[in-house]
């Protein structure tokens, strides 16, 4: 129980404390919609998640008989329901080994536990990346669905309150849209068609330029005001006409002076607002007026609204006065007449929030609308919902180093890391409860965990954790491995019903499938970037218990490691050839001082870029260290 007192800060967990804040509503779970389409995760992951799983459970060779743990395991590798609670995600490494997939969903599966049936967290299990053939194996033989693929853990535009504005109709009046405005306290109307797609804008800056700017009389005509928005805005009725017509010729007059005067303002089509006198309206509709509107109310004779038929002129029947009906004759107009509907700057829920703010910022407008994965309107962002937008919770199981952890980690709240791996570059803003302990597995230390919080380990999680810790210490050959691991594992297996030995061959050798492989596929199975001041290091490795099978695939490897090191841009890269029986490594070394860095750390010869290193399994505890030690000594010099 020694190496117990390396435990960091084990006692008290302040990343505890920010996770039990009130959820804020501006940060919601992933949704079931989302699951189903573009959110969280990426649509294409999503799908491929689904099928591996689908496919996996068809292959999945006699599982181990339900215990009730199921529904729990799928519920937390899965995006969780719209609720209040605070999605944390619990995630490994990239390229991930099995301890990454196993210890994030052995401790996603805890977490949830610890808080209780209303804890304010809902942990989610989550992989940066494909799963392996060796841990698609553990996660068959004990039946638990892969953790949800997630390739960025930025906050994105669903992360955000997304306000519910509804999309209006293209031809509701400007009043309306107005009101609608004041009722629902917003500057910016979205404009959508029956299938909620987005016709465009309308602002109260473009109401006001309605009303401001436009004094040519035959605006109300140029809008194709429908009848049925007048007959609404004068509070009027249709005497004569058709009300699903619309008022698309003249200009709007009021008929203020005698008729032999009007006369020379009338023209064809025109709309003519005026009082009960008969003789005006007479006049306005032999001058072929194209509706008249009679204020206050005032009866229409018999005669005029057979006159207005024979000669094609509505009628419409106000109470208002003169004055208010010109006054509002315009507020009948379409909006459509008015929105901005070319070059929109749109927003789709799955766009990052780091991206949208600089495209926000350079723009003029308050508002922006929001699309769904399939370009539908859903909601309107401004400005100020970004500023309240909360980062994603993550807890990092596995590594601690930026380079490794899931893309944008650095925008996300980490709240714990528990690992095992060197002290990397990883920066926190607030204290996170951190873990590291000089062990084989990080498995090892969930193990620790669950008995420190009295919490019983089901048997698909000791099957994982046991899986883990079995791959992280090549069945306990690893120098990495400490009493420690062995004690967790024989404890583990015990629980899980497996026998470590054989289990072990099972599952390396289902990891092993390398001759199908593209030297691409091999060379990321298991690679990893370190930085060392301005150096950076890519080291990949791939274990297999045959040696002569390792032997052909440093040969097909060597072309590939050139490639891959001007891909990402490294000043040298290696490639170990781990053989698990003979406890043994080949290492391929690329780069101009990568040989003589070698030679000098390792006390061996390099040979045409080749190192046979007896005795060394571990990059982490073996390659890794022995490195930085010989390039610190040079810098020295
Ligand atoms: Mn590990």
């Amino acid at each position: 129980m020694e190496e117990m007192r390396n435990t960091v800060n084990s006692e008290t967990m302040p990343g505890a404390e920010p996770a039990a804040e009130p959820t804020a509503s501006s940060v919601t779970a992933p949704t079931a919609v989302d699951a189903a389409g573009a959110a969280a995760v990426n649509a294409a992951a999503a799908t491929e998640t689904n099928a591996i799983s689908k496919e996996t459970a068809k292959e999945a060779a006699a599982p181990p008989a339900d215990t009730g743990v199921h529904g729990e395991l799928e519920a937390l590798t899965a995006p969780p329901a719209k609720s209040k609670r605070r999605t944390v995600c619990v995630i490994g490494h990239k390229n991930p080994d099995t301890d990454s997939i196993c210890s994030a969903i052995a401790y996603a599966y805890l977490k949830n536990r610890m808080q209780g049936e209303d804890g304010p967290n809902a942990y989610v299990a989550c992989r940066a990346g494909q799963v392996s053939l060796e841990t698609q194996y553990v996660l068959d033989y004990f039946n638990v669905p892969q953790p949800l693929h997630i390739d960025n853990i930025g906050t994105r535009v669903k992360d955000m309150e997304i306000r519910e504005v509804p999309g209006v109709d293209s031809k509701i009046s400007v009043k309306d849209a107005w009101n609608l405005m004041r009722s629902e306290n917003v500057f910016t109307l979205p404009i959508t068609d029956d299938t909620g797609h987005l016709n465009g804008l309308i602002t109260t800056n473009d109401i006001a330029k309605s009303y401001m700017d436009e004094d040519d009389a035959a605006i109300v005509s140029m809008a194709k005001t429908p009848y049925r928005n007048i007959l609404k805005t004068l509070e009027a009725t249709m005497v004569v006409g058709d009300p699903d017509a619309t008022f698309e010729q003249g200009k709007v007059v009021i008929a203020a002076a005698n008729p032999d005067v009007m006369e020379d303002y009338i023209d064809p089509h025109d709309m003519v607002i005026l009082g009960n006198r008969y003789e005006s309206q007479l006049m306005c509709i032999e001058m072929e007026a194209g509706c008249i509107i009679v204020c206050l109310g005032s009866p229409v004779s018999r005669t005029i609204q057979y006159m207005a038929r024979e000669h094609g002129t509505t009628v419409i029947s106000t109470p208002l006065d003169t004055y208010a009906a010109a006054r509002l004759i315009n507020q009948s107009m379409p909006i459509d007449f008015f929105m901005k509907k070319d070059s929109l700057t749109t927003f789709r829920r799955s766009d990052y929030t780091d991206t949208i703010r600089d495209i926000m910022s350079s723009k003029r407008y308050r508002d922006f609308p929001v699309l769904d994965h399939k370009g539908r309107y859903t909601g309107m962002i401004s400005r100020r919902n970004l500023l309240g937008v909360r980062k994603r919770a993550v807890i990092l199981v596995d590594h601690n180093e930026v380079s490794q952890a899931v893309d944008n980690v650095e925008n996300a709240e980490i709240l714990e890391i528990i690992d095992h791996h060197r002290l990397g570059s990883l920066e926190t803003i607030n204290p996170v409860y951190f873990r590291n302990q000089p062990v084989g597995c990080t498995a090892t230390i969930i193990y620790q965990m669950y008995h420190e919080q009295d919490i019983g380990i089901p048997r698909e999680i000791a099957g994982l954790l046991v899986s883990a810790i079995l791959s992280d210490t090549l069945a306990f050959r690893s120098p990495t491995c400490t009493g420690l691991d062995r004690a967790a594992a024989a404890d583990l297996a015990r629980i899980a019903g497996i026998e470590c030995e054989a289990y072990a061959k099972d599952m390396f050798t289902a990891g092993s499938d390398l001759g199908h492989k593209t030297p691409e596929e091999i060379f990321y199975t298991d690679f990893k970037t370190f930085k060392v001041d301005k150096i950076t290091m890519g080291i990949g490795q791939i274990t297999s218990m045959s040696a002569e099978e390792l032997e052909q695939i440093g040969e097909r490897m060597k072309p590939f490691i050139e490639k891959a090191s001007e891909t990402h841009g490294l000043t040298m890269a290696f490639f170990m050839l781990t053989d698990i029986i003979n406890e043994s490594t080949t290492m391929l070394c690329y780069g101009p001082r990568a040989a003589v860095l070698v030679e000098a750390a390792f006390g061996v010869k390099v040979e045409g870029n080749v190192a046979r290193m007896p005795s060394v399994v571990s990059r982490k505890k073996q390659v890794v260290p022995a490195l930085i030690a010989e390039l610190s000594r040079e810098n020295e010099v």
